[in-house]
């Protein structure tokens, strides 16, 4: 870090040793105002942030530290459309994708809003035009199932989106994602899939993605095996950059939709890229989306760093990394339908701030971005909650919880809540040896039993986590929350000093792999590589005979 920055870790250390000495359970004794003092909203979303190993001078610690770390210009700069990215000498505009303003939006002098418009008024018509039956497939039938093929940045925002949102998708319209160059994964979407009825939307920034073009070629074959060649016109459209690609794989102009390389395909669910959202939930609702992201990109553009959940979200993340060296943080939604939330928010953090050096090209002498992972609870609390509670390791949660279920079936939103708000107070309260100790007593123990249960029912408490509480789960909350996590990202990235908009360990696998195939396939001889994967290959030909 540079000196500032440095300065302000140090200030941080101090308050840890400080914060050593009091558990949340006690700072909670002291102040019945605690859950007032630091509670914070961003529209509907409330974030109570106050279980978490935190009081005021750590809290102000920390807005010293943003403020040293020039989060604040660094935000100007993002939105004034700078290259941040300066590796690929790029801006990072993906807020233009959902800006309502009617000011110009300039990248390098250009104003991006009329081409930004341009598709979203292109994706509409699409969208309705395949939502009502006008636009059919080659031999006159509607299209039932759209399969979006693409990897990463362009499959795990649309398929984490459909799912969250199915309370707004039609029955007689399904999505399907295929990402996997295993060909398991194309194979087994279109063992139920009837041709005559399927269209296939080939979701590629590059349009060069090996995966992607494998299953996007194998999807042709299988159409084209089924309705002819020239079918393969009508059910195909394309989301891409890279337009002349688009066509020369034989897809018409009318079904490319288009966007710009200051899109990061982790960002991208905003652009062309969310089509296959929009048909799912259709136009209007996929509008929501955006305008929920938007008041999401307003209030983290607009609020002071005090007020701001984005920036409190993202500090506490460093707090932990940084001063008490917590390597995983958690996200645990109470909502089945955001089962892929994690998945994509693991991608968004771990591509964004896995890194290991600055700007400047120097190695970092402090860790970087933690890993991300989780699952919806319930499920959770019958799995990997145990380690969370009594582990070694210290894991940060953050928990969502919406208000109003979408559907009326009393009692199991009650019960999603409540078990929400218990595990939270439970993580940090933890349980005494006194409160041990008394609960055993009363089902009537003896004292050597007691004795011999008493640590295994320990639980050490002081384990902290967010809660995000909301209305309901409607397109622009969903919209509002991935912008939050946006932001969370973009203010670490910014305190780490790094580049959170490059990818140089995915560019890496892109080409591994191509080195790795004709010795996979036989056709060039099994040298040069390590004992061990010269090794591999040699056991991978016998076993394939
Ligand atoms: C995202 C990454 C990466 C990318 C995929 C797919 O930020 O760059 O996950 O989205 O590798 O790339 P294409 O969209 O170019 O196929």
């Amino acid at each position: 870090m540079a000196s500032n920055r440095k300065s302000a870790l140090n200030a941080m250390m101090k308050h840890r040793k400080r914060l050593d000495e009091q558990p949340m359970r006690l700072l909670f004794a002291l102040d019945p105002n605690r859950f007032k003092r630091f509670t914070v909203s961003a529209g509907d979303l409330l974030l109570d942030y106050s279980k978490n190993r935190i009081d005021e001078k750590v809290m102000d610690t920390l807005f010293e530290l943003a403020r040293k770390a020039g989060v604040e210009d660094r935000r100007k700069a993002m939105w004034g459309g700078k290259h941040i990215n300066i590796t690929e000498d790029r801006a990072v505009m993906h807020m233009a994708l959902r800006n309502q303003g009617d000011k110009p939006v300039k990248i390098d002098g250009k104003d991006v809003m009329p081409d930004v418009r341009a598709v979203l008024a292109a994706m509409k018509v699409f969208t309705e035009q395949v939502r009502d039956g006008s636009i059919k497939g080659a031999t006159g039938e509607r299209f039932t199932d759209i399969v979006n093929i693409g990897i990463g940045g362009s499959d795990l925002g649309p398929v984490m989106a459909t799912l969250a949102l199915e309370p707004y998708t039609r029955a007689d319209l399904r999505l399907h994602y295929v990402s996997n160059v295993d060909g398991a994964h194309l194979h087994d979407t279109l063992k139920r899939l009837d041709p005559k009825r399927t269209m296939f939307i080939i979701a590629s920034k590059t349009f060069t993605t090996d995966e992607t073009m494998t299953n996007a070629n194998s999807a042709r074959g299988w159409i084209a095996a089924a309705l002819g060649d020239a079918a393969v016109n009508d059910h195909f459209a394309a989301l891409s950059t890279n337009l002349a690609a688009c066509d020369a794989f034989g897809i018409r102009a009318d079904r490319i939709f288009g966007f710009w390389d200051w899109v990061g395909g982790r960002y991208s669910v905003w652009s062309a890229i969310g089509l296959p959202v929009a048909l799912a939930i259709g136009f209007d609702n996929f509008a929501a989306f955006l305008k929920g992201a938007y008041d999401m990109d307003q209030h983290f553009l607009k609020n002071k760093l005090e007020r701001n959940v984005p920036v409190i979200m993202a500090l506490l993340g460093v707090w932990y990394r940084n001063a008490w060296g917590f390597a995983t943080h958690a996200v645990l939604p109470y909502d089945q339908r955001l089962s892929r939330f994690p998945a994509y928010l693991q991608q968004q953090d771990m591509e964004s701030n896995g890194k290991s050096v600055n700007l400047e090209g120097k190695p970092l002498d402090y860790e970087s971005g933690p890993v991300i992972w989780g699952e919806p609870g319930t499920n959770g609390q019958h799995a990997f909650y145990q380690l969370i509670h009594q582990g070694t390791s210290v894991i940060p949660a953050d928990f969502l919880i919406a208000a109003q279920p979408h559907e009326d079936m009393a009692p199991h939103h009650e019960k999603l809540v409540a078990n929400v708000f218990a595990q939270s107070e439970a993580l940090m309260l933890g349980k005494t040896k006194e409160e041990v100790v008394a609960e055993l007593t009363a089902q009537g123990l003896s004292k050597e039993q007691i004795k011999a249960l008493t640590p295994h029912k320990l639980f050490p408490g002081n384990r902290p986590s967010n809660t995000l509480i909301y209305p309901k789960l409607t397109p622009e909350m969903l919209g509002m929350l991935v912008a939050l996590y946006e932001h969370k990202v973009f203010v670490q990235g910014a305190i780490w000093n790094v580049n959170s908009y490059d990818q140089w360990g995915v560019e890496l696998g892109k080409q591994l792999a191509k080195a790795l195939l004709p010795k996979v396939q036989g056709s060039v001889a099994n040298e040069g590589n390590d004992s061990s994967t010269k090794g591999l290959l040699a056991h991978y030909r016998k076993l394939r005979g």
